[in-house]
């Protein structure tokens, strides 16, 4: 079935064009990179569902010249992206890790005090919400996806269904009270109107709360060529002087700013009401910015020719493996992993499959290539020679992990910004790479 047989027309109401940015409402958006048409990043396919055409979404990305912010052409309904869902942070020690800490910083620097709310949109499965609750603080998930909002609710974990509006805000506050904590991770870039969720924040939060947020970094995006994080769910790329104007429009002040390792480089953001004098780091990384030159049009057209390339130097790579007449598998079936599979077209004819820890992922396949998703425990018996970290974001703690798989002689290839096969040194006991 050719690409074009495969694509079914896509419903009006699934997608549309966005004509203003979502920042500042400028209609002078100009576009500099294109993916092409891709599925949705993380609707996995039973296998009765391969023979079916698969909707697929024009994937483009745009410029504001007024504000500088970097957003999708497109969006597609948040029905069809966060429903049902299938990313959980649970995956990942480090990402569990990562939202203990997240509370312990953010109770310190908001003074909240035990039995506080803290409300936390797109809440997932309850990771985030768990170390919250055990340091006493009352807490309140909201999420789009049932299925996730099931798992939250069934360990106690208050999650009500739905995406975080003014109106739900509203329903909260008469609810709950305000709250002294609002914390958004990987949220804010999901979410088309920035202006009703920005305007419930401001309902929800107590006068004296704060409102911390994370997501990717814009400028480690463009300067590690993280284009694979590129995918219909994340509807903004945030630089922090775009998101400081966008919060000072709705009467929040950015405080501080910090930045992360997490899923290939990120920030978080302190937020506060009213009028607040930014910290030092605040001010020194929006001159950064200034610097990297992501105010130009010509740094993000140089971006995307790099990005065809590396496309190309990763597909090469997997032929040359493969005319070798070895077996590459990819790991961790992630939405970022699709958008590289699909970008560059790596199909069951050059990946045998992708290992992944997420059960509702195995004995399913990818969208778009149609990749089997294999249990990371089969990997073993299958010892293909080569993997492909689709999962770069937590090489290390998959690549120690699978130490018996390298011990047996499997390499690991990190795909993006330089295709490369992983050559890691195992000293006193240690590997590292
Ligand atoms: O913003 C988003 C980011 C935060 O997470 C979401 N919109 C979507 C999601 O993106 P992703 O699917 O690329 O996320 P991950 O968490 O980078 O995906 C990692 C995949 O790797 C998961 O399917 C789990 C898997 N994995 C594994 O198989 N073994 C992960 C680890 C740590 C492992 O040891």
């Amino acid at each position: 079935m050719s690409l074009a047989e495969h694509q079914i027309e896509v419903k009006q109401q699934d997608i549309f064009r966005n004509e203003y940015c979502r920042g500042c409402e400028s209609p002078k958006l100009e576009t500099f990179l294109n993916l092409g048409q891709m599925p949705a990043p993380n609707r996995f396919l039973n296998r009765a569902e391969l023979d079916q055409a698969e909707p697929f979404y024009p994937l483009t990305v745009e410029l504001c010249n007024e504000c500088n912010l970097v957003q999708l052409g497109h969006v597609v309904n948040p029905e069809i992206l966060f429903a049902n869902y299938v990313y959980s942070p649970a995956a990942s020690k480090t990402m569990i890790r990562h939202f203990d800490g997240l509370a312990q910083i953010a109770v310190a620097r908001s003074e909240a005090q035990p039995n506080d709310l803290v409300v936390v949109p797109g809440s997932n499965d309850g990771t985030q919400l768990k170390p919250f609750s055990r340091l006493g603080l009352r807490v309140l998930g909201v999420d789009p996806a049932k299925n996730l909002a099931e798992i939250a609710n069934s360990e106690g974990l208050n999650t009500q269904v739905s995406l975080f509006t003014e109106e739900e805000a509203k329903n909260i506050k008469d609810q709950h009270g305000s709250a002294k904590l609002i914390t958004a991770t990987n949220v804010v870039a999901h979410v088309h109107d920035l202006k009703d969720f920005f305007k419930g924040v401001t309902t929800l939060l107590d006068k004296d709360g704060m409102f911390i947020s994370e997501f990717p970094y814009l400028p480690d995006l463009i300067k590690k060529l993280e284009f694979d994080t590129i995918y219909h769910e994340h509807l903004t790329h945030f630089a922090l002087a775009p998101y400081q104007r966008l919060l000072a429009t709705h009467g929040l002040t950015i405080v501080d700013v910090e930045k992360l390792e997490v899923h290939g480089g990120s920030i978080r953001v302190f937020a506060k009401p009213g009028d607040r004098q930014p910290s030092g780091e605040v001010e020194s990384l929006i001159a950064t910015e200034g610097a990297q030159g992501l105010n130009n049009i010509s740094t993000y057209q140089r971006f995307s020719k790099d990005v065809y390339q590396v496309g190309r130097d990763l597909r090469s790579l997997l032929e040359s493996l493969q005319d070798r007449n070895y077996t590459v598998a990819g790991y961790g079936a992630s939405a970022k992993g699709n958008i590289l599979t699909n970008f560059c077209r790596l199909g069951p004819e050059i990946l045998s499959g992708i290992y992944d820890s997420t059960p509702y992922k195995q004995g399913k396949f990818t969208p778009g290539m149609h990749l089997p998703v294999l249990s990371e425990g089969s990997l073993l018996e299958n010892q293909p020679e080569f993997s492909v970290l689709f999962a770069w974001n937590f090489a290390e703690e998959i690549i120690s992990k699978q130490r018996e798989y390298r011990k047996r002689g499997g390499q690991f290839i990190i795909p993006i910004p330089v295709p490369s096969v992983v050559k890691y040194v195992e000293s006193n006991g240690k590997d590292s790479y």
